[in-house]
């Protein structure tokens, strides 16, 4: 399936139609970061995500951005990412109406936060593509979309990158370690203001992709202590396990979740004797 470009493809309009040949272009870094990158965790755990973004000095701030968040085709199991929530305030000019992004799901609303497509490499891995947006810098709005024709400058350019986006997942109950990458990423930057009044030049920056991914361990589901009672994992699964599950379940801790009923390892936020039953099974398999 081909998204409608909407985003990208006037990115690459607003680039090839002030492109300044002979100059180098400008600089962006780009990176996608976890606090639980490198993090051993446990099934169902949320693991946030976000994508920041460092304008050099070279230009007057960001323009637009897009970037696609794409799960390893070696992870053990298919993620079903959802869209970024929420655009970060500053941000607000390049999401519709206010600025130029996709439609979102089902084609309204705003598509800032990344659009859910099938991974074809993966059945059952949801990716998001085209996260992102981009200021109005033609001067005026086209129809309902690019409503806010002020241009904000320096976005990008302060002590430390832009968090541009930002969502979370639950890790899945299937252990083995999981990455995540950002692919397809574009960056355009303000260079000057237009020879019409309200009209900025506009150019493709030259990015460097700082940090194109995380990756995290989720645990075995089964191995939840170590025989100190204290819910420490020890990579080893045996009674002390079932002891320690079988007090969690009693207080209906929430680190009892381990399924929905469908004995795949869904968590649903409630305990109930589908997630005992779930346990027991992984634990009679040895994970
Ligand atoms: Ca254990
Ligand atoms: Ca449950």
């Amino acid at each position: 399936m081909r998204l409608v470009p909407w985003c990208v493809a006037t990115l690459w309009f607003a680039s090839a139609l002030h492109a300044q040949p002979g100059q180098n272009p400008p600089t962006a870094q780009i990176e996608l970061r976890s606090t639980s990158a490198g993090v051993v965790v446990s099934p169902c755990a949320a693991i946030p995500w976000e994508i920041a973004i460092q304008v050099g000095a070279d230009s007057f701030g960001l323009a637009g951005y897009a970037a696609n968040l794409v799960q390893s085709a070696t992870n053990p199991v298919p993620i079903v990412l959802a869209p970024a929530p929420s655009v970060p305030s500053l941000l607000s000019g390049f999401s519709r109406p206010a600025g130029v992004s996709n439609t979102g799901p089902g084609g309204t609303g705003s598509g800032y936060g990344g659009t859910p497509i099938a991974n074809q490499s993966f059945p059952g891995a949801i990716d998001l593509v085209q996260i992102g947006g981009m200021q109005n810098t033609f001067g005026s709005p086209a129809g309902n979309v690019g409503t806010d024709t002020s241009v904000e400058q320096q976005i990008g350019q302060g002590a430390q990158p832009q968090v541009v986006a930002s969502g979370e997942f639950f890790a899945p109950s299937t252990a083995g370690s999981y990455c995540m990458d950002l692919q397809a990423t574009a960056v355009n930057v303000l260079t000057s203001t237009g020879p019409i009044a309200g009209i900025w030049r506009v150019r493709q920056a030259s990015v460097s992709l700082v940090q194109g991914s995380f990756c995290f361990t989720v645990r075995c589901l089964a191995d939840v202590d170590d025989g100190s009672g204290t819910g420490v994992p020890d990579g080893g699964v045996t009674i002390d396990d079932l002891l320690y599950y079988n007090v969690i379940f009693a207080d209906g801790d929430a680190r009892a979740d381990v399924d929905d009923g469908t004995s795949t390892g869904t968590c649903d936020g409630g305990v109930t004797i589908d997630d005992l039953l779930y346990f027991l099974d992984r634990f009679a398999s040895g994970c």
